[in-house]
């Protein structure tokens, strides 16, 4: 009965969370602004799924066998692994953390966790601590780790299966005490033996989404922060935060938005948010998956993340020999050109005073507000149809009551604009030329205005 809570408890949980968001300790500020500082994170799916090359769900999606499927650790040898070159190329394109599938739906540990036999250092010839290699190396570039941990768990007779189709339901194996026993015993390693780990991503609820099922998160979170008072919590439920997590997940969409349909129960806490994203449209490696989203848009979406307030976690699925696709590797030195060249627009800066327009984003640090005109070039000419025009100059509508303008510049050479107020806010005049020299790449941000405010 102890694991059935009521709907009840769930409305007091929720109300909890936001409650806190108005009562944290500073000490609980100061975590989660850092976290909100580093703006732009790696997030990386691998396992022994890699060497399917069908994503991270292969198991499941093709009713495989779950004995059958853990042979795969016998031949997890990838040769090429190699966490410093990761870490340096994440660090180049301007990450700040690291955001690692310890554990994925499949039930394989990528570590060496004594909890489970079923893990890299014991079933595979490969033998090496990847998780360990990674907290290492996260921690030569100055990267913040962070550990995805699946609360639900494909291999385990233990775990009391929920709503996974594909799955063999066991009654006479579930025992969920012992599944939340072990859970909890390969938490502590993970936060015993990997030095400060920036937070625990926890992923896999939504498989109880129907039943009330509890999942005792309250003496798990407990637990995590007795181990590591400064690690967060986030849970990817695709509901508002509960209880003390710290930040707030959506999932391949900005906050506010429901494409693809994971975000429709969540309302907008007062929480740092975090939004991850494919660079594709799979998480574990996919052989046949090349529709990956291009260097520009990427950008743009990083920039609308900032713009609204969230972090950006991109997802990359690493090969089975270890290396990074060669298409995320291109797309990552895309993106450090970038933020080389604009990170002062993102990073420590918070979503602007003026919310999202058709024409773009806003980011602010103080009384500096950076405007980013999105979209404003193709094939040479504007065609953002968020801005207006006389004909030959273009103009961004500033929407601010408030506030009044001191100053607007470009940001990538400093040269003053001209701005007049209007009706309801300032009118900004875009200089004449496409800008594009805000970066090496055209058409990706096309314009980032510096604006000072009075
Ligand atoms: O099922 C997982 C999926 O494999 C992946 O890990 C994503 C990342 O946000 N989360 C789950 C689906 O919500």
């Amino acid at each position: 009965m102890k694991r059935f809570v009521s709907s009840f408890v769930i409305f007091l949980l929720a109300f909890m969370a936001i409650a806190q968001g108005l009562s944290i300790s500073d000490k609980t500020r100061r975590i989660r602004e850092d976290f909100q500082d580093r703006k732009f994170g790696i997030f990386l799916h691998w396992g022994i799924y890699s060497m399917l090359a069908d994503g991270e769900w292969v198991m499941h999606n093709r009713h495989l066998d779950r004995d059958e499927y853990a042979k795969l650790a016998g031949g997890f040898y990838p040769a090429r692994f190699d966490a410093r070159e990761w870490t340096k190329i994440f660090k180049e394109a301007g990450a700040q953390y690291v955001t690692f599938t310890s554990r994925h739906h499949d039930g394989f540990s990528m570590w060496a966790t004594k909890a489970s036999p079923y893990n890299i250092v014991d079933a595979t010839p490969f033998k090496r601590d990847i998780v360990g290699e990674l907290a290492e190396a996260c921690r030569e570039q100055g990267l913040k780790l962070h550990f995805y941990y699946s609360h639900m768990d494909w291999q385990r007779t233990d775990y009391p299966m929920g709503n996974c189709r594909n799955c063999p339901h066991d009654e006479a194996t579930t025992n969920w005490k012992s599944y939340y026993a072990f859970m909890n015993r390969q938490l502590t390693e993970l936060l015993t033996n990997y030095g400060p780990i920036g937070a625990i991503w926890f992923d896999g609820m939504w498989d109880h989404k129907e039943k009330e099922f509890d999942w005792q998160l309250e003496e798990q979170y407990a637990l995590i922060k007795k181990l590591q008072p400064r690690c967060m919590i986030g849970n990817n439920h695709h509901g508002s935060p509960i209880g003390i997590e710290d930040f707030q997940l959506f999932e391949q969409d900005l906050p506010g938005q429901n494409t693809a349909g994971f975000s429709g129960e969540q309302k907008i806490a007062q929480v740092p948010l975090e939004t991850c994203m494919t660079m594709n449209n799979t998480w574990g490696y996919s052989i046949t998956d090349d529709k990956y989203k291009d260097g520009d848009e990427l950008i743009r979406r990083l920039v609308k993340a900032a713009g609204m307030n969230a972090n950006f976690l991109l997802n990359i699925g690493p090969r089975p020999d270890g290396k990074l696709p060669d298409q995320a590797v291109e797309r990552l030195k895309q993106i450090g050109e970038f933020m080389k060249a604009n990170g002062e627009s993102i990073y420590d800066t918070r979503g602007g005073c003026v919310p999202p327009q058709d024409w773009g984003v806003t980011t602010q640090q103080g009384k500096t507000l950076y405007i980013h005109v999105l979209n404003t070039i193709k094939d040479g000419k504007y065609y953002n149809e968020g801005l207006t025009g006389d004909g030959t100059r273009l103009f961004v509508f500033l929407p601010l009551t408030e506030q009044k303008l001191a100053k607007v510049e470009l940001f990538s050479d400093g040269t003053n604009l001209k701005f007049r107020r209007k009706e309801g806010g300032y009118q900004i005049i875009l200089p004449q030329k496409p800008d594009v020299s805000v970066t090496e790449v055209p058409n990706t941000v096309d314009c980032i205005l510096k604006a000072t405010l009075k």
